[in-house]
């Protein structure tokens, strides 16, 4: 009994001591900086200052949205982090004493090829040849294969996921295609994904907790022509971190493309936080008809005359026509988009995005042509 007390008595004193030694150590991520914006597939170099006052800093590892990117061991504490696909990275430097202290950067958020607001998924679009941060998950006996491919049709960028099953296993959730995607109490999601099957393919979208394995949110779905799937609606009655997006897609031997994959939660406020809130001095409306083939009509409303820019970009984020870029009197407007770019050609079918800038306020939304 006395040893156990002195062992006790020794264990706090020891955690007293290193809490006492921890008191001066910290550690932030100096690049990149916060908000900053890259080109889709940049290699980006992340650097990090840590000191202690006591000791030494042995290693940082650089996160990103809870998954790990590299521990780096030893100064200089930096790292160059390749071929990022698109999306909204939240990144944060973990760095570790000789006296194993472990200390968190403050978060630095950045912004990866033609992100959307409030599209919390990374990789929606597989351009930048990795799956990566989705995982390809085979149990139950189930067997399959993913790659990626450049010669995809079902989406503007042409490079798609595509997934192969060579044994169904003992489950309709034996392969699964997932994703970490942290739910919000209250926010509404809207989830769309583009895909094709080469017959008639069945799976299933799930939400699921990794903590209690409830499932939040279901849908099955058929897989036949290329398009697009959705959007499907979800709201969530509770705050969960660890919840996973996934496709589940081992109901037949069938294979599957998928690509431009969003969950947008409309509720997202990060960007909107970050500055003044302001009123729009204009409103720009959904497209119609949508889908569309081959011309469409956009409509737009302004408070107050203004110099308006209204341009169209494919989902690579590359300018494909220019339909308005000129002073414009209060009131609503309409434009016809004939599905054509700058130099007269038809384009391809896909989703476009067209982006509407008014004084120094723009607004984006999404359209979708399908031959
Ligand atoms: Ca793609």
């Amino acid at each position: 009994m006395q040893r156990v007390k002195k062992e006790a008595l020794l264990f706090f004193s020891l955690i007293l001591l290193s809490s006492l030694s921890a008191k001066e150590f910290s550690v932030k991520i100096t690049s990149p900086h916060q908000n900053q914006q890259f080109d889709v597939c940049s290699d980006i170099t992340l650097v990090a200052e840590a000191t202690v006052d006591e000791g030494e800093v042995t290693e940082v590892m650089f996160t990103y949205n809870t998954y790990s990117i590299k521990t780096v061991r030893g100064e200089p504490f930096e790292y160059t982090w390749e071929g990022v696909p698109a999306g909204i990275y939240e990144l944060r430097a973990r760095a570790r004493d000789n006296d194993r202290n472990i200390v968190y950067s403050e978060p630095v958020q950045i912004f990866v090829g033609d992100y959307e607001d409030g599209n919390l998924i990374l990789n929606s679009q597989f351009e930048c040849g990795t799956i990566e941060p989705w995982k390809f998950v085979e149990e139950s006996g189930g067997e399959g294969s993913i790659e990626i491919v450049s010669d995809s049709e079902i989406s503007v960028d042409s490079s798609a996921a595509m997934i192969k099953i060579n044994n169904v296993g003992s489950v309709y959730w034996s392969i699964q295609l997932e994703q970490k995607y942290p739910l919000k109490q209250d926010h509404y999601y809207e989830i769309s994904f583009s895909a094709a099957a080469p017959q008639t393919k069945q799976i299933s979208l799930e939400l699921q907790s990794r903590t209690t394995w409830e499932v939040y949110w279901t849908q099955n779905i058929s897989i036949s022509q290329p398009g697009v799937y959705g959007p499907y609606e979800y709201e969530c009655p509770v705050d969960d971190d660890n919840t996973y997006f996934q496709f589940l897609v081992a109901y037949d031997t069938t294979s599957l493309y998928l690509d431009d994959i969003y969950v947008f939660d409309t509720d997202w406020t990060d960007v909107k936080s970050r500055e003044p809130v302001a009123v729009k001095n204009f409103e720009l409306f959904q497209n119609f008809p949508n889908p569309f083939n081959p011309g469409t009509t956009i409509k737009y409303s302004l408070k107050n005359p203004e110099t308006v820019r209204l341009v169209i970009y494919n989902l690579r984020g590359e300018l494909v026509t220019v339909l308005v870029d000129e002073a414009k009197a209060a009131g609503i407007h309409t434009v016809d988009w004939s599905g054509r770019n700058d130099l007269g050609r038809l384009v391809n079918s896909g989703l476009y995005i067209y982006k509407l800038t008014a004084g120094r306020e723009a607004v984006s939304r999404k359209l979708l042509l399908v031959k």
